[in-house]
Formats: structure tokens, C-alpha cells, sequence
């Protein structure tokens, strides 16, 4: 077989900065020899900036590439470039101090864009929507809890959750609870961040200073807010009965209903509502009390209702998604933990004693909407009035939990910290939820190797993968143009920063599934298809890691 070399160079297409690591992926279906490789400016000329070589290839299991790592990390000048190697050329990239400004800018916004009960007009992307669900404001409960005399909620407001037109406790707790995560952790870069226009902060009279991402978490927190029941729980998601077509908010007007309410939920709200109170103190001191009690009143139900359950209505799971959670443990490590950092009250850390001591000690695994655990570790870690003994084993399991990702990271041909078993529904923002841990562990034991390791899952969503393109829409080379999001399907205008779910080996749609007899490899399991709602969707979960890692790096 004479057939020539088919070389595949995956880089980050928005770039790298200037002094950082820089590493391209070459990528063939074959084994192949050390190569020659240049870098070339992005320009008529051409002129060649850097050479050096690749070693032979290896063979990369998740995505079934013989694959080599190129280090052009000598290269520091600012510009745009191709890399080439036996005639294949990459696609263009940048080095830069400002590689990643512009997609900050988008994924903060995405939030805005997601605004339920609130039309949208943007004049840079050309978007107008009118608003949609105004029955949210009189949703259905759907279940009415003995002594519930009130048959429907004012549930308006929050973010849709996804492609869909849901609005879900847990994912909201966890979204916003990283969103505060990165305010708390660079109050003066992310006080300078602004995506928002006039207009847009309505909702927060008289805060006309307040920094953009406060006020956009706010939205989402007056929603959670009207989710609590009187007596201290939460209820668990609002949506209609079925899920609609790809048609814009205003046009969805079947009726809505308040479904469900967990355990797990219940303490999710409470950890992010004792976050919001830290956080909001220096801006809306009362607003933050009233955050404060709220938490306080989740956890006090919680006190009363130890046993972990998660109730399922009839009819609930029909035009919505479940985020369903049986356990609760790590959820209610994580209230305690936001509740004694916020208050310092002792009772909240002899409780953490009692019962939850083995979960400072214990591998976090992945944050997201069913996981606090690293979220608790971090707030024990850092909480004022932990006990000492706590507060240092919290914060070094984290520190050996992010060793083990960089272990992973080194072992993977594309610097993924996905093992191929992780290759899920939401891989992505997965993989980003790794960087989120990485850069906590910095914080606690500075090291350049876990900074590293987190931009490397940064290139990785954003070009240098198995699929060769950027998991973002709007921004790189090559990105999603069908994603599973109904305001751009409908209104034909691609909402630029969202992060889709990414390569899912379970295939869990009718759109993957059609693809198993093809046998694709885990980290290739993706398509772009409007349809393929577990490949190709977007939450607000999974631009919540990319929003946090960029916070810190961008800083
Ligand atoms: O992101 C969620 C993923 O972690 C779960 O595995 C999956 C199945 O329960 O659900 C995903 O969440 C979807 C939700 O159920 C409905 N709104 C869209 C979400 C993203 O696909």
C-alpha cells in the first residue's frame, strides 16, 4: 500500500497564548514514522517560523488514532499561523495574549440568552425574540403536598436549562454555585467582565454598578428562590408536558407544571443559597439575607427529613428531562460545608463530623448536577471555622484527586483527562469539570503542572481533539452548526459560546444509536446533528466549568 500519509494536525483553533505550552496533535488512521513539521505564518509569504520534529506515533485507545504530540511551546511570537507536516496543513491558529477574551465574553453571555420569561434583543448577533412561558407564572403544581392549599406557583424567570425549555433546582444550584465559585475567587477580574446591555438588569433595581455576573446569577436565583416551598424543600423542575418542536420561546405556550422535589435538590439549593449570601453581602446586604435564611430553611427541612428521596410524579419525566439522584450525601456534605463557611456556626461543622467525615477523605469524582462533593471539599478547605484536621484533609484530597487527572491527562494521546469509559453524555463539559478541579487544586498547592493540565482540556474542547473541531458554536475553525438549542434552530441564529455534550461512546439517541454498527471510538462518538440531543446539546451545566476555568485563567 503506496497510498500517501492522510495526516490529520488537530490544534487549538482560537490559539494559545503567548508564554503557555503549546502542543498540536498529528493524527493518522495508520502508525507512521518521526516526521519533520514546521510552523508557517497565516499569510501570503508563508514564512517559516519554527520547525522540529514529531516522534513515531502511538497508538491512542479513546480514539483509536495513531497519534503524536508536537510541543511548539519555543514559539512566542504573537500572530497567526498554520502548522504543516508531509503536506497537510493545520487549520489556522493564533498566539496571543487575548486567545480566549472574546469566548469568555460569549459563554457569560450564553447565560443572559438563556433568560426565561424575557424577550431578547441583541443587536450584535441580530437576535429578537419576544418573551416566552408566561405561564410560569401560574404553573401547575402537579403534585400537592397534604397542607399545599395553592394549586398553582409563580415559577417565571431563570434560565431554560438546555436545548429544551426546562428549568431544573439541581443544574441551576450548580451552575450558579460555579459562577460564584469564580467571583469569590477573582473579584476584581470578574467585576471587570461585562456582557450585559442596558436593559438587561431590570430585575435588580438600584444595582446599576453591580458586576454583569452577579446580576445574571441573580436571575437564575430569585428563580430557585420561588422554587422553595414554605416549609424549607424544593421543588424540583418546571416544564411543560411534552417537549416542544424547535420552535422559539413565545411559541411554546402549552401549560406548565412545577414536578418532583429531592432531597439531593433540596441541598444543592441550600449550598448555592449560603454561597449567594457570601457573595451578595457587599452589594444587597438584604438581598443576601434573604438568600441566607433561605439556605438556613432548606437545611432545616433537610435536619427534619434525613432520609434521602427523590419523589417522582406522574407524568413527570414526559417533556422533560429527569436528573434524577436517589442519594444525597454529597449534597448535604456541600449545604453544610456552604453553610459553615458562610455563618461559622458550629452546628453545621459537628454535623459534617457526625455524619459525613469519610466524604473529606474521599475521592470528589466530577462536579456537576449529581456530585457537590468537591464543592463541599472546597468549601471546608477554605471555610473559616472548619476544624483544622477537616480543613486539611478536604483540601489534600483534592490536591491528590488532581494528581490522578494529571496522571490521566499525560497517559492520553490528546491530553484528555477523560478515561474511555468517561466518553458519557456531557463528556465535555466532563472534561472541563476536571480543569475546574485542577485549578482549585492550584489554588491550594500552587504547581504549574495542574495549570497546564487545565489549559490542555480548554484546547482540548476547543480544537485539538479526535473530531478535529471546536466543541464551542461561534467560535474556531470548525464548530457545531446544528446544536441541539431550539432558540437558534428556530431562530435561525447560531447562539455563538455554547458548549455542546460532546463525544458519548452510550450513544443515548435515536441519532448516535443509528451510528453503532460503525463501531466509533469513544472520543469520537459525536455528531452535529440537530437531533442527537446526548452528543450535541447544550446546557447551562456544561458552559459552567468552561466559564470557571476561564475566569481563573483569564486572570
Ligand atoms: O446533562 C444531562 C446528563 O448528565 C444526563 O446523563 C442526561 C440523562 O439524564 O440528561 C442530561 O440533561 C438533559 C436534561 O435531562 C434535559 N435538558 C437537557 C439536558 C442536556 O441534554
Amino acid at each position: 500500500n503506496d497510498a500517501a500519509l492522510q495526516l490529520r494536525i488537530h490544534v487549538d483553533q482560537l490559539g494559545y497564548p503567548v508564554r503557555a505550552a503549546k502542543v498540536a496533535v498529528i493524527a493518522a488512521d495508520e502508525a507512521f514514522p518521526e516526521l519533520e513539521l514546521t510552523v508557517v505564518e497565516a499569510d501570503e509569504n508563508g514564512r517559516m517560523v519554527w520547525e522540529g520534529k514529531v516522534a513515531a506515533a502511538t497508538f491512542d485507545e479513546a480514539s483509536g488514532d495513531w497519534v503524536s504530540q508536537a510541543d511548539f511551546g519555543a514559539l512566542q511570537t504573537e500572530g497567526a499561523y498554520y502548522l504543516t507536516a508531509a503536506g497537510m496543513k493545520s487549520h489556522l491558529f493564533v498566539i496571543g495574549n487575548e486567545v480566549y477574551e472574546e469566548l469568555f465574553r460569549d459563554v457569560a453571555r450564553s447565560y443572559r440568552l438563556q433568560r426565561s420569561g424575557e424577550g431578547i434583543d441583541d443587536p450584535k448577533l441580530g437576535l429578537k425574540l419576544d418573551p416566552g412561558h408566561a405561564l410560569d407564572k401560574e404553573a401547575t403544581l402537579f403534585f400537592r403536598d397534604p397542607g399545599e392549599k395553592r394549586a398553582t406557583l409563580d415559577v417565571s424567570g431563570g434560565w431554560y436549562d438546555a436545548g429544551d425549555y426546562g428549568k431544573y433546582v439541581p443544574v441551576a444550584a450548580v451552575t450558579v454555585a460555579q459562577m460564584l465559585l469564580a467571583f469569590e475567587l477573582r473579584p476584581k477580574a470578574m467585576t471587570e467582565l461585562r456582557f450585559l446591555y442596558n436593559g438587561e438588569r431590570a430585575h435588580w433595581p438600584g444595582a446599576d454598578a453591580a458586576p454583569d455576573t452577579l446580576v445574571e446569577v441573580k436571575y437564575e436565583l430569585d428563580w430557585m428562590l420561588r422554587m422553595q416551598r414554605a416549609d424549607g424543600a424544593v421543588y424540583h423542575k418546571v416544564s411543560g408536558g411534552v417537549f416542544p418542536d424547535f420552535i422559539v420561546p413565545a411559541v411554546d405556550v402549552q401549560d406548565r407544571r412545577v414536578y418532583g422535589m429531592s432531597t439531593y435538590g433540596t441541598a444543592m439549593f441550600a449550598a448555592a443559597m449560603a454561597m449567594g449570601a457570601r457573595v451578595f453581602q457587599s452589594y444587597d446586604p438584604e438581598y443576601a439575607s434573604g438568600l441566607l435564611r433561605s439556605a438556613k430553611k432548606a437545611q432545616a427541612w433537610l435536619d427534619a427529613h434525613p432520609k434521602a428521596f427523590f419523589r417522582l410524579d406522574e407524568g413527570q419525566n414526559t417533556g422533560s428531562g429527569p436528573y434524577d439522584k436517589e442519594t444525597d450525601r454529597e449534597e448535604r456534605y456541600w449545604a453544610l460545608a456552604e453553610l459553615l463557611k458562610t455563618t461559622g456556626d458550629a452546628r453545621y461543622g459537628a454535623a459534617i463530623a457526625g455524619n459525613y467525615a469519610d466524604l473529606s477523605t474521599s475521592n470528589p469524582g466530577i462536579v456537576g448536577w449529581s456530585n457537590g462533593q468537591l464543592l463541599g471539599q472546597w468549601a471546608l478547605a477554605t471555610a473559616e471555622r472548619s476544624a483544622p484536621d477537616v480543613k486539611a484533609q478536604a483540601g489534600q484530597t483534592i490536591v491528590t484527586a488532581a494528581e490522578l487527572i494529571l496522571k490521566r491527562i499525560r497517559e492520553d494521546g490528546y491530553r484528555s483527562a477523560l478515561a474511555g469509559t468517561e466518553y458519557t453524555w456531557a463528556s465535555n463539559k466532563n472534561a472541563l469539570a476536571k480543569s475546574e478541579l485542577l485549578l482549585l487544586a492550584n489554588e491550594l498547592a500552587p504547581n504549574e503542572a495542574y495549570v497546564a493540565g487545565a489549559v490542555d482540556q480548554l484546547h482540548y474542547v476547543l480544537g485539538r481533539n479526535a473530531m478535529g473541531m471546536s466543541y464551542v458554536t461561534g467560535r474556531g475553525a470548525v464548530y457545531p452548526v446544528r446544536p441541539h438549542h431550539r432558540i437558534s434552530a428556530a431562530s435561525g441564529i447560531l447562539v455563538p459560546g455554547l458548549l455542546v455534550g460532546g463525544p458519548n461512546r452510550y450513544l443515548n439517541d435515536p441519532v448516535l444509536e443509528k451510528l453503532a454498527d460503525r463501531r466509533l471510538p469513544p472520543a469520537k462518538s459525536y455528531v452535529d446533528d440537530l437531533s442527537s440531543y446526548a452528543s450535541n446539546e447544550y446546557a447551562i451545566d456544561y458552559n459552567a466549568p468552561l466559564f470557571f476555568t476561564l475566569a481563573i485563567l483569564e486572570s
